[in-house]
């Protein structure tokens, strides 16, 4: 199998007949070819991209709704064949991608088909005698580069805003799981939409990926990903000034307190752990609980998080899949390895696991894993692992709680569980996050700011920000008196 290009409406090998290998998290296998493209094709796309621009931008937003909404009504036609296929991508349950990535797909061109039409800018009148309306006019070609871990989800979050806008894109998925990107181009050409407004690239990350970033025509960038390519992201695009959203890394605190509803604390703490293999930017990895129940909730959450079902992706029952590549296995079981340095108890998982299915013997799985007996200044309280490992830590005080969960260069989420009316507003206060939950996890409203503070990235997705982003404002200044002072 291949996975082509997307380039002027067409599916295409790339430019220069260099392919890479896709294999399957949960065997191991190579099952199929990613095009690996390159300047050639990249200068394709932008050409037929800046062709259509003008066009694309002038259609009236009712009828780039429409375009979004069939896409939308396809991705639900086909979300069993969907879903299959995110799980054989990237090793996680079919059962997860069914319910969660697949219907958000579709849910993320449905939602900016109607921010399409909603959308607004505003006016601004002066008591001396003027008005002032600000437009904001889409920016052209711009580039969405996604990751790995919710491939079809965080792909359609960008672009869908983007084209709702009135922008045409060049899209990079991550070449670690590039499947449902490409069965989105087939969609997206049964939909009929016009040639050249999206633009869908394979290709690493250091190559095309690089290449995009660098491109002059290209002003505004659309990333999520590790910290680390961030900052590459970053100083590529300083010098040239270029318009960035960084949706990057998290060391997401979940902190408990005593007064606590138990039972919801207790299952939705294990997902905010271990959910997609706890590779979520959200995920909550860093789990501080008030002294008096520590004992009491280390004991549930290591009993419950070793029943997790680790299996074989694709059977319905499994609940906890393979990582995404086996250099990321490799990276989380090196965490894992420090973690045994640092002077970390394991109280559950801390390997690999080679799961019963004949299928998945050389899949790359590691069982839910939870340490204890570290401070939090050490590294693996402070690195992102991006894996299924969590870390739990004792906390005396509500003071105490916040400074710990603020002592990380991350401040992506944080969710907290109490029922102190009270407290909870003055936690949320207090916390470095640019997403905070109560009493919740992973609850999400489309028209919400999603992002994060400090090394978690600069600028947010989500609802009209993710429209403001893709959209230059313009002010326009008429002075109304007779003299025009
Ligand atoms: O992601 P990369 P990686 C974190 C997580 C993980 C670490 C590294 O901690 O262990 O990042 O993951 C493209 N110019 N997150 O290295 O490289 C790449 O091709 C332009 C958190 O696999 O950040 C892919 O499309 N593009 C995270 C995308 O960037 C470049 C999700 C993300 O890949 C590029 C994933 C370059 N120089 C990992 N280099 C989250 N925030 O949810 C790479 N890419």
């Amino acid at each position: 199998m291949k996975i082509l290009n997307y380039i002027d409406g067409r599916l295409c090998e790339p430019a220069g007949g260099s392919w890479l290998d896709n294999p399957e998290p949960a065997t191991g296998a190579i099952y199929s070819q990613i095009a690996d493209s390159d300047d050639a094709d990249l200068d394709t796309a932008l050409a037929a991209a800046n062709r259509v621009f003008p066009a694309w931008c002038q259609t009236p937003a009712e009828q780039r709704s429409r375009h979004l909404l069939r896409i939308a009504d396809l991705i639900e036609r086909d979300a069993d064949s969907l879903a299959t296929d995110e799980s054989r991508d990237t090793g996680k349950p079919v059962s997860l991608a069914a319910r969660v990535d697949i219907p958000r797909a579709s849910d993320n061109f449905r939602f900016f088909a109607a921010a399409a039409t909603q959308f607004f800018s505003e006016s601004h009148a002066m008591e001396s005698g003027a008005i002032n309306y600000t437009l904001r006019q889409p920016h052209g070609v711009v580039a969405c580069i996604s990751p790995w871990n919710l491939p079809l989800y965080l792909l359609s979050w960008k672009i869908a805003p983007a084209l709702a806008a009135g922008n045409c894109v060049i899209a990079k998925p991550s070449e670690v799981t590039p499947l449902t990107a490409y069965r989105l181009s087939e969609l997206c050409i049964e939909a009929g939409l016009p040639a050249g407004v999206l633009n869908i690239l394979h290709g690493t990350g250091p190559g095309i990926g690089q290449k995009i970033v660098d491109h002059d025509q290209i002003r505004t960038i659309s990333f999520t990903g590790g910290t680390a390519t961030g900052k590459k992201i970053a100083a590529s695009a300083a010098p040239k000034f270029k318009k960035l959203s960084l949706e990057l890394g998290g060391k997401n605190p979940t902190i408990v307190f005593a007064d606590c509803n138990w039972d919801a604390m207790m299952k939705t703490s294990l997902r905010a752990a271990f959910a997609n293999q706890g590779q979520i930017c959200l995920c909550g990895s860093r789990i501080l609980v008030e002294k008096s129940i520590y004992d009491r909730f280390r004991e549930e959450f290591v009993r419950r998080a070793a029943q997790i079902m680790c299996g074989d992706p694709m059977e319905k029952s499994t609940q906890h899949g393979a990582v995404a590549s086996e250099a990321h296995m490799n990276k989380v079981l090196a965490c894992i390895d420090i973690a045994r340095e640092e002077g970390g108890n394991i109280l559950c998982g801390g390997q690999r696991v080679i799961v019963e299915s004949e299928r998945c013997r050389d899949g790359w799985f590691i069982a839910p894993t939870v340490i204890d007996g570290l401070g939090p200044e050490c590294r693996t309280n402070q690195e992102e692992i991006f894996g299924p490992v969590a870390t739990i830590m004792p906390f005396e005080s509500e003071d105490e709680a916040i400074t710990i969960a603020n002592n990380t260069n991350y401040g992506l989420a944080a969710s907290v569980w109490s029922n102190d009316v009270s407290r909870c507003h003055r936690i949320a206060n207090d916390l470095q996050s640019g997403l905070i939950w109560i009493n919740t996890w992973l609850m999400r409203d489309l028209r919400t700011p999603m992002g994060g503070m400090k090394h978690s990235g600069v600028g947010r997705e989500g609802g009209f920000e993710a429209m403001r982003f893709f959209t230059e404002p313009k002010n326009v200044c008429i002075a109304y008196k007779k003299d025009g002072s």
